[in-house]
């Protein structure tokens, strides 16, 4: 489903996102703040400057030549779910994402850890910031795309530079050479076409850090926000979306299976997903199905025993430190509609 060709903006319709665990590359969401570039492999350098012992231009030869990780981790955009959030008010501008802009890959490439090992980590490091190789077109600055992260994050074991996706190397969509990939973080930190990296004693002060992927109070508007307050998205927030059946569905009665994904942020898990078909009032408890670790989705599923007429399926998740979500899009509207986990509901006609 194409939200914009340019800049290319598309995302993956929820029977297919339930299809499997690991989200073939042709069907993975695709999130662009301006162009897709054309990176030529051979001239191809990653700049490691800043507070570094040793600064470093690396090609991709020479990455490649260091060991080789794999990780699985769900790339989560934080605008997935802001058409819900219009409910409560509208939010102009801005891309309609629905459940899709989310995925789940097998990432190959090297630990963040190891290219910063080799600069060395200088004294006073607390961010580590990224740049990518695109001209920007949303904020109409034409500035490369960025963003940063905590050094502890940038050090852990889920945060990897990769060149290959499900076993292949980058398309040029998803970053070809080289991205980052930040297990357990909104997407907007796992930049693509990584042209440099800088540690410093800030957060990132790209456009795409310091004034959007902000998250701001339900009273803050477009007309009065003062973009240096609000807070900077890091950790994906906890959430649980129903995929099948789809919204506005005709299911025959009797029982019926009801599937998705829930997803943790940090290094919390997803440790239980209830769901229910009385609007809140009972919560059947769904079977949660494998466990990759933090930083990835869980597939659940349950089967409700449906009579005939209209109804609506909620759905909400816990994670490992007690965290739970918001009942409703009310309580966590926000003018830039971000981290929208409020439970999700579908309403299905059950009949036929
Ligand atoms: N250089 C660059 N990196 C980027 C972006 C971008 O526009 N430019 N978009 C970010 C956002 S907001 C998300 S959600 C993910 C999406 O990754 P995907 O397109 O591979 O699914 O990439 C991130 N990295
Ligand atoms: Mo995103």
């Amino acid at each position: 489903m194409v939200h914009g060709g340019h800049p290319l903006n598309a995302e993956t319709p929820p029977h297919l996102l339930r299809e499997s665990f690991v989200t073939p590359v042709d069907n993975f969401y695709v999130r662009c703040h301006g162009n897709v570039p054309g990176v030529d492999p051979g001239s191809y350098r990653l700049e490691v400057s800043g507070l570094v012992e040793r600064p470093l231009r690396l090609s991709l030869e020479e990455i490649k030549e260091l060991p080789k990780s794999e990780v699985t981790a769900t790339l989560y955009c934080a605008g997935n779910r802001r058409t819900e959030l219009t409910e409560v008010h509208p939010i102009p501008g801005k891309v309609a994402w629905g459940t899709g802009a989310a995925g789940n890959a097998r990432w190959g490439g090297v630990l963040l850890r190891d290219v910063l090992e080799a600069a060395g980590i200088g004294e006073g490091v607390r961010h580590v910031a990224f740049t990518g190789l695109d001209r920007d077109v949303e904020s109409g600055t034409g500035a490369p795309f960025g963003g940063s992260v905590p050094v502890e994050r940038a050090v852990a074991d889920g945060t990897l530079l990769a060149y290959e996706m499900n076993g292949e190397p980058l398309t040029p969509e998803h970053g070809f050479p080289l991205r980052v990939v930040v297990g357990g973080y909104v997407g907007a930190r796992s930049v693509k076409w990584l042209s440099g990296i800088n540690l410093q004693a800030e957060p990132s002060g790209n456009h795409y850090q310091a004034v959007e992927y902000k998250l701001f109070p339900a009273h803050v508007t477009a007309e009065n926000a003062d973009y240096s307050e609000g807070e900077m998205l890091g950790e994906i927030p906890l959430n649980c979306v129903i995929l099948t059946p789809e919204n506005g569905e005709t299911v025959v009665p009797g029982l019926v299976p009801v599937r998705g994904y829930a997803l943790a942020g940090g290094d919390r898990r997803v440790v239980r997903v209830e769901v229910s078909a009385d609007g809140g009032g009972y919560w059947n408890e769904a079977s949660l199905l494998g466990d990759d670790g933090p930083g990835t989705w869980r597939f659940w599923e349950t089967t409700l025993r449906l009579s005939p007429g209209p109804r609506r399926i909620l759905a909400r998740a816990f994670d490992s430190g007690g965290g739970a979500q918001p009942a409703s899009v009310w309580e966590i509207w926000n003018f830039l509609g971000y981290a929208n986990n409020a439970w999700h509901g579908v309403g299905i006609e059950v009949g036929g």
